[in-house]
């Protein structure tokens, strides 16, 4: 019997409420210590991102050029559309408390 609408252990998580859950995309290269940082990040959090490899994909880095207002280091992250930065800056938000409620937004739509 499940009385709660979502699971315990993605409680724990902070991340998944009912079916729903952010988006999370990021842009990496192949041989990148930073991207490799953000990755386990992600991971460890139990969170599922989208990854863009510009070693395979050369034409998504005028897209995240784009995206990110010009900053060219890897990796870039979004959640939910929204630019958080590299993974410095997720690895700040993180420990401000402030990337929990973004991963527990939904996305919109
Ligand atoms: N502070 C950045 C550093 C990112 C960084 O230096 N990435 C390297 C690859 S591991 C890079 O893009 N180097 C190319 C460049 O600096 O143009 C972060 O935390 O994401």
């Amino acid at each position: 019997m499940r009385i709660l609408p979502f699971s315990v252990g993605a409680v724990a998580r902070g991340i998944k409420w009912g079916n729903e859950m952010a988006t999370v995309e990021i842009y990496t290269t192949m041989f990148c210590g930073f991207c490799y940082r953000a990755k386990r990040l992600l991971t460890e959090k139990g969170v599922e991102f989208v990854e863009y490899d510009l070693d395979e994909q050369p034409a998504k880095r005028t897209e995240m050029l784009d995206r990110a207002a010009g900053r060219r280091t890897v990796p870039q992250i979004f959640i939910n559309g929204a630019h958080i930065g590299g993974s410095d800056d997720l690895a700040a938000l993180e420990a401000e408390g402030g990337l929990d409620p973004l991963l527990a937004a939904a996305a919109p739509g």
